[in-house]
C-alpha cells in the first residue's frame, strides 16, 4: 500500500499528512516527516482524521426541499433562479458566502463567477470573522496582504510573544515548534485575559483587561523609542511616519498609565517591554484575541507599528507573524475571495479592474467592493439579498447574533448549501442542498499561515453523487451562460490560470505572484510538493506600497466601557483542544470527545460566589442579543468580571452552548470584522431536579427532551449529558426497543435502565435526584461487548470496589461492604434487585441467601 500525501483537513499549521488507505473508507494517518509545516508531527485532531472519514452524517445526492434530486435539475434550478433574480433585481440582489476551508481552485472559481461575470462583490468569506482585520492591518501597514513570517522564523527567534493566541489549543503543531525553541533558551510571553495553557507554560502571562492591546503595544513602543531600541537607519530609509505619530504614542503611554488601562502590575508590564526591547529577534504571533475586537484592525497595526520601528521584520527570528486559522484562509486571500478584494491582490483601483475583466475576458467587473459578512446578513434579513448561496460554512452558528441570522435565512427567498454534511444548523433553511466532496475526497491546493503552498489529495472515490466544489460552481456557471469561461475539467488547469492571474501584467507591484508555476503539466500539479512562495518577504525593505516604504499607523486606544448594570460581566468566546469549530467532523470522532464533553462556562470563583453558580452546575449566559445554558466550570483561569464559552455546540449536538447567539453583530470599522471577544454579557444559576445521562449504541430514535442534553460521540454510539425538571420519565422515549431492566430508589429519586438486546448492551439510561451517577467510561465500553456484563446496573464492573469487604458473590467477586453500600444507596428491596444493580447472585445462586441476610440486617439497621 502506497501512502499519499496530503495536507490536514483543519488548521491553518497545514501539516502534511501521508495517508494509507487501508480499506474501502478507512485510512491511516502520519505526518509527513517531509513537510516542512510539521515534519511528521500531528496534534490530536489530525491524528484522528481516520475517525471522520466515515459516510454517516453525509450529504450524498443534491436535494431539492426534502427531496432528492438529479445534478442536473439541481443545477438548473439554481442557475435559473440567480439568473431571474439577477435579470429582476440587479446583480447585487445575489450574493455568495463562503469559506476558508474551500480549495484554492474553488475560491478562485467561485470569484470568479461572482465578480467576473455576475457583475457583483457580493461574495464574502467566513474569513471576514476570522482575519480580515490581518488583512486590513497589512494592507495599511505594507501596501499589501502579505504575511513576511515563516515557521522557520519560530526556530530563529530568542524571544516569542503570543498576542490573543491560544497556540497550544488551535495551532499545536506551531506551538510545538515554540516550545522546542524555548527549550533552547528563547523566553515565551503570552498576553491573553485568560490563563490559557498556552500561558501557563510562557515565562511571562500577562493577563490584560480585554481590548487593551492598543495601549500595550503603544506602550512598547513608546519604551523602545525611550530605550533606544528603534532602529533608526530602517525608519528613515523604509518607514513613512505621519507627523503626529510619535506625539499621538506617547500619549498615555507611561509605564503607570499603561498599567493602568491594561489592568496588570506594572512590575509584569515593564518586564516584557524590558526583554523586548533588549531582544531584537523576535516573532509576535497573534491571532483572534487580536482579529475579532471592534479595534481589531488598530490592534494589528499597533502589533506591526511595534515590528516595523524597530526593523524587526523581514529578517531571521525578527517578525510579526499573523497565524490564520483555517486550512485555506491565505488561499482564500490569494484569490481575492473577501468582498473587500478584487483578485490576485488587486483591489477595485479602475486599472485592476480593467486588467482582471480583460484576463478573464469577462462581461463585466465589479464596480466596488461587496457587502461583507455581517452587512450581508443584515441585506439579508432586510429583503435586499434574495438569492444565496453558502459553501463550506455554517452561519446559522458561527456569525455574530446567530439568532437574526437564522431569521434572516428563514426569509430568504432562495438559499443554496453546499456541504458535506446533509443536516446543519444552517442547511435545516436550504432550498437546495448541494452535495460537495469532503476531505480525503478532493485534491487541490491549499496555502498555510506561513504562505507554504501544498497540495490536497484524494484518498477515496467521490461518494454518492459528491462532487468537488470547483466542479459545482462551474457547473452553475456555465449553465448560467458562460460556457467557455467555466471550462474546466480538472483542478490543475484552474491552478494554472490562479498563477497567470497572478503574474499577469505584474511588474512586481503585487508580491503575489506564481508565474513560473502557470505551465505546469497535469503531473507535475498532481506531483507538486509543498513550496513557500514570495521567498522572504520585505528582506531588502522594500513595501507594496507605491514608494516603496512601509506606514505607521496612528492608533489610539479606543475607551473600554466599564461594566452595564444590566449587564456586568464581558463574555469571551473561542475555542477548545479537540474541536473544529460546529463539530461536522470532529464531532464523529470519540477519541476527540474526551477532552471536553460538554459546553462548559469558565467562571472566576469571586464571581461564581456572588452569583451562586456552582462548579458542576448549570447556568444561563444572557447577552441582549440572545441567552444560552452551559455548564459551570469555576477557574481562577479567568479575570474577574470575565466569563468564556466554546463556539463549537449546535442544534445538531446540544440544547445549550449556542455562543453563535450571544455576540453582537458589531464590527471593526475598517475590516468588517465582528468582535466577537467582548460582549457585554450576565449569568445566572439555574438549579435542575435532576440529573443524569443517556449511553446508546448509535443515535436515539428520538433527541432526549428535557432542559439540558448534550451529545459526544463514544466508541460504537453516543452520550448525551441530561439535566432537568420535568419528569424523566419523558426520556425513555429515547430509548430503543429490547429487553428491559431497571432498578428505582424512589427516595432519591434514581432510575437506572438498562436496554439489552440478545445479550448485549444498547442503551442505558440513568437518572437521579439527590443520589450518584456512576462514571460513564464502564457503561460505554459495555456498548462493545457482545454480553453485557450482569452489573450493568451498577454502572461499574463487578468487584473492582477498593474496599468491596468479604467476598460474598464469587461468581462475579463482589465483597460485602459493596452490597451493603448498594443496599442502602439504591434502596434496594429484595435478591433479585441486588442482582440488577451489582449482579451479584444472578449466576451460580449459591450465595443469594447470604444476600437475603444482609438485607435483613440493612432493614433491621435502617429501622
Ligand atoms: N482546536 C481547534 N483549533 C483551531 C480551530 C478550532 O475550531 N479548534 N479553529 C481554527 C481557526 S479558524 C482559528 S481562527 C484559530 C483561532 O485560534 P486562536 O486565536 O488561538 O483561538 P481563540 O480561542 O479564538 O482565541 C484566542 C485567545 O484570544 C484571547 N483574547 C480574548 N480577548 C482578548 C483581548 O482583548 N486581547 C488579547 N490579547 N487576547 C484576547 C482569548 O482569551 C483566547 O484565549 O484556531 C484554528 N485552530
Ligand atoms: N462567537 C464566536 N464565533 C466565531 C468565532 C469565535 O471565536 N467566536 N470564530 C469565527 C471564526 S475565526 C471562524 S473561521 C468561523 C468558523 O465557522 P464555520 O465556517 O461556520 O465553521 P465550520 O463548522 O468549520 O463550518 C464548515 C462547514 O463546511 C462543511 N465542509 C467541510 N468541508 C467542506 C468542503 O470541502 N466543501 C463544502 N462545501 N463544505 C465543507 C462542514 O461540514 C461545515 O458544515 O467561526 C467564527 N465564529
Ligand atoms: S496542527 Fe493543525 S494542521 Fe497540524 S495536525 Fe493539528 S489541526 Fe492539523
Ligand atoms: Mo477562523
Amino acid at each position: 500500500m502506497n501512502a499519499i500525501r496530503t495536507t490536514c483537513a483543519y488548521c491553518g499549521v497545514g501539516c502534511g499528512i501521508r495517508a494509507t488507505v487501508t480499506d474501502e473508507r478507512a485510512v491511516q494517518i502520519e505526518g509527513d516527516p517531509d513537510h516542512p509545516a510539521n515534519r511528521g508531527r500531528l496534534c490530536s485532531k489530525g491524528t484522528h482524521l481516520g475517525e471522520t472519514v466515515g459516510l454517516e452524517g453525509r450529504l450524498l445526492t443534491p436535494m431539492i426541499g426534502k427531496r432528492r434530486a438529479s445534478w442536473d435539475k439541481a443545477l438548473d434550478l439554481v442557475a435559473k433562479r440567480f439568473r431571474d433574480t439577477i435579470a429582476q433585481h440587479g446583480p447585487d440582489s445575489v450574493a455568495f458566502y463562503v469559506s476558508g476551508q474551500l480549495l484554492t481552485e474553488d475560491y478562485y472559481v467561485a470569484n470568479k463567477l461572482m465578480k467576473g461575470f455576475i457583475g457583483s462583490a457580493n461574495i464574502d468569506t467566513n474569513s471576514r470573522l476570522c482575519m480580515s482585520s490581518a488583512v486590513a492591518g497589512h494592507t495599511r501597514a505594507f501596501g499589501e496582504d502579505v504575511v513576511p513570517a515563516s515557521y522557520e522564523d519560530i526556530d530563529a527567534a530568542d524571544l516569542i510573544v503570543l498576542v490573543g493566541s491560544n497556540t497550544a489549543w488551535c495551532h499545536p503543531i506551531v506551538y510545538q515548534r515554540i516550545r522546542a525553541r524555548c527549550d533552547a533558551g528563547a523566553k515565551l510571553v503570552v498576553i491573553d485575559p485568560r490563563r490559557t495553557e498556552t500561558a501557563e507554560e510562557a515565562d511571562l502571562h500577562l493577563p490584560l483587561r480585554p481590548g487593551s492591546d492598543v495601549a500595550l503595544m503603544n506602550g512598547l513602543l513608546a519604551w523602545c523609542r525611550e530605550a533606544g531600541a528603534l532602529d533608526a537607519g530602517f525608519l528613515a530609509d523604509h518607514l513613512s511616519v505621519p507627523a503626529d505619530f510619535w506625539e499621538r504614542v506617547g500619549e498615555g503611554s507611561d509605564l503607570w498609565s499603561v498599567a493602568r488601562t491594561c489592568d496588570l502590575p506594572p512590575a509584569d508590564l515593564r518586564r516584557f517591554y524590558e526583554l523586548f526591547a533588549a531582544t531584537p529577534r523576535t516573532v509576535t504571533l497573534f491571532s483572534q484575541g487580536v482579529n475579532q475586537s471592534l479595534s481589531g484592525t488598530d490592534q494589528v497595526n499597533a502589533i506591526l507599528n511595534v515590528h516595523l520601528a524597530t526593523g524587526r521584520i523581514g529578517k531571521p527570528g525578527a517578525q510579526p507573524f499573523s497565524i490564520t486559522g483555517q486550512p485555506n484562509a491565505m488561499g482564500g486571500r490569494e484569490v481575492g475571495g473577501l468582498a473587500s478584494t478584487l483578485a490576485a491582490h488587486m483591489d477595485f483601483a479602475p486599472d485592476n479592474r480593467a486588467r482582471v475583466q480583460r484576463f478573464w475576458a469577462a462581461p463585466t467587473i465589479a464596480e466596488q467592493p461587496g457587502l461583507k459578512a455581517v452587512e450581508l446578513f443584515r441585506a439579508l434579513g432586510e429583503g435586499r439579498i434574495k438569492a444565496l448561496w453558502v459553501m463550506a460554512t455554517n452561519p446559522a452558528v458561527s456569525m455574530p447574533d446567530a439568532g437574526r441570522v437564522r431569521e434572516a435565512l428563514a426569509a430568504c427567498p432562495f438559499v443554496v448549501v453546499s456541504d458535506v454534511i446533509a443536516d446543519t444548523d444552517t442547511s435545516a433553511y436550504a432550498h437546495v442542498r448541494l452535495p460537495a466532496a469532503a476531505w480525503g475526497e478532493k485534491d487541490g491546493t491549499v496555502t498555510n499561515s506561513d504562505r507554504t503552498i501544498s497540495r490536497q489529495r484524494a484518498l477515496f472515490p467521490l461518494p454518492g453523487e459528491a462532487r468537488p466544489d470547483w466542479w459545482i460552481v462551474k457547473e452553475v456557471g456555465r449553465r448560467m451562460g458562460w460556457k467557455t469561461a467555466f471550462a474546466y475539467d480538472r483542478p490543475a488547469e484552474i491552478w494554472r490560470e490562479h498563477c497567470r492571474l497572478s503574474a499577469y501584467e505584474n511588474d512586481g507591484a503585487r508580491l503575489f505572484a506564481l508565474p513560473g508555476l502557470s505551465s505546469a503539466g497535469n503531473a507535475e500539479y498532481d506531483a507538486m510538493t509543498p513550496f513557500r512562495w514570495g521567498g522572504t518577504p520585505f528582506a531588502d525593505g522594500r513595501f507594496s506600497t507605491p514608494d516603496g516604504r512601509a506606514r505607521l499607523v496612528t492608533v489610539t486606544q479606543k475607551a473600554i466601557s466599564g461594566p452595564l448594570a444590566a449587564w456586568p460581566l464581558t463574555l469571551n468566546t473561542g475555542r477548545y483542544r479537540d474541536q473544529w469549530h460546529s463539530m461536522t467532523r470532529t464531532g464523529l470522532a470519540p477519541k476527540l470527545a474526551r477532552h471536553r464533553e460538554e459546553p462548559l462556562v469558565e467562571v472566576h470563583p469571586d464571581d461564581a460566589a456572588g452569583l451562586g453558580v456552582i462548579e458542576g452546575g448549570l447556568a444561563w449566559v444572557a447577552t441582549p442579543q440572545g441567552d444560552s445554558l452551559y455548564r459551570v466550570r469555576v477557574t481562577p483561569a479567568q479575570r474577574r468580571g470575565e466569563i468564556f464559552t466554546p463556539i463549537h455546540w449546535t442544534d445538531r449536538t446540544s440544547s445549550g452552548g449556542r455562543t453563535g447567539l450571544l455576540p453582537r453583530p458589531l464590527v471593526d470599522p475598517v475590516s468588517g470584522q465582528p468582535g466577537f471577544k467582548q460582549t457585554p454579557a450576565r449569568l445566572a444559576a439555574v438549579a435542575t431536579r435532576w440529573r443524569g445521562f443517556l449511553i446508546l449504541a448509535g443515535e436515539p430514535v428520538r433527541r432526549p427532551s428535557c432542559l439540558w442534553a448534550t451529545r459526544v460521540a463514544v466508541p460504537a454510539g453516543s452520550l448525551w449529558e441530561l439535566a432537568g425538571d420535568g419528569d424523566p420519565v419523558k426520556l425513555e422515549a429515547s430509548l430503543p426497543a429490547g429487553e428491559r431492566v431497571e432498578a428505582i430508589d424512589a427516595a432519591r429519586g434514581t432510575r437506572r435502565i438498562a436496554i439489552l438486546s440478545g445479550g448485549r448492551l444498547i442503551a442505558a439510561l440513568f437518572v437521579t435526584e439527590s443520589g450518584e451517577l456512576p462514571s460513564r467510561d464502564w457503561l460505554i465500553g459495555q456498548l462493545a461487548e457482545a454480553e453485557a456484563a450482569p452489573t450493568l446496573l451498577a454502572g461499574r464492573a463487578p468487584g473492582v470496589q477498593a474496599d468491596r469487604g468479604a467476598i460474598v458473590c464469587a461468581c462475579f467477586d463482589i465483597g460485602m461492604r459493596t452490597i451493603v453500600a448498594a443496599i442502602r444507596d439504591q434502596r434496594l428491596a429484595d435478591v433479585a434487585a441486588i442482582g440488577a444493580a451489582l449482579g451479584a447472585g444472578t449466576n451460580c445462586g449459591s450465595c443469594r441467601p447470604a444476600l437475603a441476610r444482609l438485607l435483613a440486617e440493612e432493614t433491621i439497621h435502617a429501622a
